[in-house]
């Protein structure tokens, strides 16, 4: 695919890249809506890709172009770059070079041909790939020598206030910073990580993904909804962030919680949170202790927190949930955002044929669209091929 994205630049920008850069979709396993609290993810990458051909240009010029959006290159001036601005898929690789231009940096102009395999919006961070792809190969271009998290902040920066998406940090540090054969342990507020071998077929697991092809829209009210809630869950409780609330007892605690919080709303986000903190936690120490089976569990009741205390699930991810558990799953939720989008399940190796089958089969006879299943294999961060 990298030899299409130069392909592709030759044929629109009429001359050969300078170099071609991936950055990947990415699944989490465990820990989310926390980035935006300060608290815990553990995301892995995928195989499916963005690939970004680039070249620079001295004329202050940006021209980007998508293979999957027939016609000419989108075009612009870099002092005309505007937060707001409609560009459509065009706003998120424009968001990064604004980024870095309002960060001080000196980026200057660029041709950019796009290609991807990461499915959009199915919840496996498509955007955040196409933001680090660009990021990088203009980083490395113009020799700005970033750090991945500086260049993962930038891109989140894009998306928060150019693109106009108020998301967390995880899916740009995904994309920058997973390494194949790992999922990353992160701690959000201070972007400290830890690699972590996630090796399942070694145990003779696999971990699928379901896309259940319900197109979820990020970018409306209803995530920004639980952002604010989130936030005046924590002023309520006099804590600077959701990650700050103290348990020890969990069930007592969560008690005690609740009865400070008046809104019913905001005392389902601040129960997830807090639960969701704590089972990243428990996810962390079963892989540390050689006992990823047990993860399984911990899964399903990240799912029924999210569906039931923060309430972004949708039917059909739910159906995948209870359908994979009956077909003999470890585990299973949904992963990313919600309000549609993919979910994952963790299964004994002999199990995956017959779960996705019954997933199907469930979908079809609930007249809803056919899914679409794949082994989430954990994979690279970005790089230059
Ligand atoms: C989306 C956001 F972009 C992330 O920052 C994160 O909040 C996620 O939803 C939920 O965990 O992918």
């Amino acid at each position: 695919m990298s030899q299409d994205a130069a392909e592709g630049f030759r044929e629109v920008y009429g001359a050969g890249p300078e170099g071609v850069w991936a950055a990947p979709g990415r699944v989490n396993l465990i820990g989310e809506h926390t980035d935006y609290n300060d608290g815990f993810v553990m995301p892995l990458a995928l195989p499916h890709t963005v690939h970004a051909a680039a070249a620079r240009r001295d004329d202050g010029v940006l021209r980007l172009h998508s293979a999957d959006v027939p016609g000419a290159a989108y075009q612009l001036r870099l002092d005309e770059l505007t937060p707001g601005a409609d560009g459509g898929w065009a706003a998120y690789p424009s968001g990064v070079v604004w980024a870095l231009r309002e960060a001080g940096l000196p980026v200057g102009g660029a041709d950019v041909q796009i290609t991807s395999t990461v499915p959009t919006g199915a919840g496996l961070s498509s955007s955040a790939a196409l933001e680090v792809a660009t990021g990088l190969a203009l980083s490395e271009l113009y020799g700005l020598g970033l750090s991945r998290a500086e260049l993962a902040r930038l891109c989140q920066r894009a998306e928060n206030d150019f693109v106009g998406m108020p998301c967390g940090i995880m899916d740009q540090m995904a994309a920058a910073c997973c390494t194949e054969g790992h999922v990353l342990h992160l701690d959000t507020r201070d972007l400290t990580q830890r690699q972590v071998p996630f090796d399942l077929a070694a145990e003779g697991l696999r971990m699928l993904v379901v896309d259940t092809r319900v197109k979820h829209t990020l970018a409306d009210g209803a995530y920004a909804g639980r952002r604010r809630a989130c936030e005046a869950g924590a002023a309520a409780l006099g804590v600077p962030a959701l990650r700050d609330v103290a348990y020890e007892e969990l069930d007592a605690s969560l008690a005690r919680l609740d009865a400070r919080l008046d809104d019913p709303e905001v005392r389902g986000c601040v129960r997830h949170i807090v639960t969701e903190n704590r089972r990243v936690e428990e996810t962390i120490a079963l892989l540390d202790a050689g006992d990823p089976r047990a993860v399984g569990a911990v899964l399903t009741a990240g799912h029924a927190s999210l569906r039931d205390d923060f309430r972004v699930s949708c039917a059909e991810l739910d159906l995948v949930v209870e359908e994979a558990l009956a077909a003999g799953a470890l585990g299973a939720r949904m992963t990313g955002g919600g309000f549609g989008g993919s979910a994952v399940v963790l299964a004994e190796e002999s199990r995956t044929e017959k779960i996705g089958a019954a997933v199907t089969s469930a979908f079809e006879a609930a007249g809803h669209l056919v899914p679409q299943v794949f082994e989430a294999v954990p994979s690279a961060g970005a790089r230059r091929l």
